[in-house]
């Protein structure tokens, strides 16, 4: 069952897993309505900069002819092209200046699903103190998944933001929120909890 009215706490970070515009609608690897996560995503980062929770966006970030892509060998059409117009942050997504970027997908003989694989990143919360974690973004069972179940292992409590993430198959994202309750992450549907 998802929870509501979590509120937001010192030791708290908005983690945003790749809401790039290649994974919207239009993009080159589209998932359905991946878009409507925006104006959900939105809000979370209003109450978390209200909080002076830091915000971190994870983006995908991909060299030319990458293992991921089919051209290569791998599942997905090219997407995410280091400095092409898809592969930034959606425009609506209002991202405060001053978000952390955590870039993956860069490596030429593997790909990297979790915004913690090989990124420093768990080193880096862990360093400042940080505990628990509330991720949302794309895909919900694929880098979304990743890096839940990679900050469930590095010790973070972990809040999905269900409304704020999409998946790329349906059965996918219901395996996804499945193994990730299994796991010990919370979900957490609709709006932040308003400061009181
Ligand atoms: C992703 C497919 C390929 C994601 C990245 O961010 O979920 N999906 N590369
Ligand atoms: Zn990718």
């Amino acid at each position: 069952m998802p929870t509501k009215n979590i509120e937001f706490q010192k030791g708290d970070a908005l983690l945003l897993v790749d809401v790039q515009i290649d994974f919207c609608p239009g993009g080159a690897l589209p998932i359905a309505e991946g878009d409507a996560v925006v104006p959900v995503l939105n809000k979370w980062i209003a109450a978390a900069s209200e909080a002076q929770v830091p915000i971190y966006a994870s983006r995908d970030w991909h060299p030319d002819n990458h293992i991921s892509f089919a051209q290569s060998g791998g599942p997905w059409p090219p997407h995410c092209l280091q400095d092409s117009p898809g592969a930034g942050f959606h425009p609506d997504l209002q991202l405060p200046k001053n978000v952390l970027v955590v870039t993956k997908g860069t490596r030429f003989d593997q790909d990297q699903n979790s915004a913690f694989d090989q990124t420093g990143l768990a080193f880096w919360l862990k360093r400042q103190g940080f505990k628990r974690l509330f991720i949302g973004g794309l895909a919900l069972d694929v880098c979304v998944l990743a890096t839940v179940v990679d900050s469930l292992k590095e010790g973070f409590a972990v809040n999905l933001l269900v409304d704020g993430t999409r998946a790329v198959t349906r059965e996918g994202g219901n395996l996804a929120l499945e193994k990730m309750q299994q796991a010990g992450a919370g979900i957490i549907s609709g709006a932040p909890a308003s400061p009181s």
